[in-house]
């Protein structure tokens, strides 16, 4: 299937060559997508002389850093436009190895056409290099409430190694995204479970960045838990209405029936 790998970079000049030769060796049909904001270390201008000298790499200039979120929905758009059948998540950093990304992509080619497949760092056979215990119990924990707030039953939705059907990404309200920073990649997960869509994982060894910084900010972070809680909350709320309103028709039929036949005709010639 033709598919299209999109890379968000933001100031990643030291090793967003590395990543594309990395695809490029891995699985050659595909193409990829910078998309580029603006970054001030001159990432934009190395993935342009990239797609000059190879027409399976393209760019995005965006003007503004405005987040992972948004930098992917555009990278989307252009990918649905251009007619590609798969579009795959994947960091500029070294942390997602090519080779993991070659057997997403079979994956998600397989006669059973998942929506999503994730490469997940907490299923069997996962792993993480070069992260401590607090980096761990800080993606298992959040992994944790976010399962426990929305009940996704996906054991690492906040992985942004990925690889989507295209037709499937076409039926999601993506305007109803609303996370800009890590969120993006829980937000994506909700839409396509909400939206009944089948999301499988994948084991995929994740690596520290070799080079440059994290994005990762603790303004990124409090987003993200203050959108979970929310659509926690929200789906609670929900679950409790449909209880009562489940309870009131319960409440109607039981009265109906406690009805007698002559009850029931002078009701029926009001
Ligand atoms: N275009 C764009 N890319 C971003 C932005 N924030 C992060 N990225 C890219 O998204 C990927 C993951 O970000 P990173 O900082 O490595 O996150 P971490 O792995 O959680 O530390 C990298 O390729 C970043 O360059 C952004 O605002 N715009
Ligand atoms: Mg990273």
């Amino acid at each position: 299937m033709k598919a299209l790998v999109v890379i968000p970079t933001y100031n990643e000049i030291e090793t967003l060559a590395g990543a594309l030769d990395g695809v490029r060796r891995a699985v050659p049909a595909a193409h990829v997508l910078v998309v580029d904001d603006n970054s001030p270390d001159g990432t934009g201008r190395l993935a342009d002389a990239r797609a000059q000298a190879d027409y399976h790499i393209h760019v995005l200039h965006r003007t503004e850093k405005n987040g992972l979120g948004p930098a992917y929905l555009a990278g989307f758009s252009w990918g649905l436009a251009s007619g590609y059948e798969l579009i795959c998540e994947m960091d500029a950093d070294g942390s997602h190895r090519p080779e993991d990304l070659a057997l997403l992509i079979q994956r998600a080619e397989m006669a059973d056409a998942p929506d999503l497949v994730i490469g997940s760092r907490w299923v069997s056979g996962g792993a993480t290099s070069g992260w401590d215990a607090r980096r761990v119990a800080l993606s298992r924990g959040g992994n944790l409430y976010i399962n426990a707030m929305l009940g996704l039953r996906v054991k690492d939705a906040t992985a942004g190694f990925r690889v989507y059907r295209a037709d499937s990404l076409r039926r999601l309200s993506l305007g109803e995204v609303e996370a800009l920073g890590y969120g993006f990649q829980v937000n994506m997960t909700k839409l396509v479970a909400d939206g009944g869509g089948r999301i499988v994982e994948m084991p995929i060894t994740f690596h520290e960045r070799e080079a440059g910084q994290s994005k990762l900010s603790g303004g990124i972070f409090s987003e993200e838990l203050a959108l979970v809680t929310k659509w926690g909350l929200a789906k609670r709320g929900s679950q409790l209405a449909d209880l009562a309103a489940s309870a009131g028709r319960s409440a109607r039929d039981a009265l109906l029936r406690a009805r007698t036949p002559k009850q029931r005709a002078q009701k029926r010639s009001r």
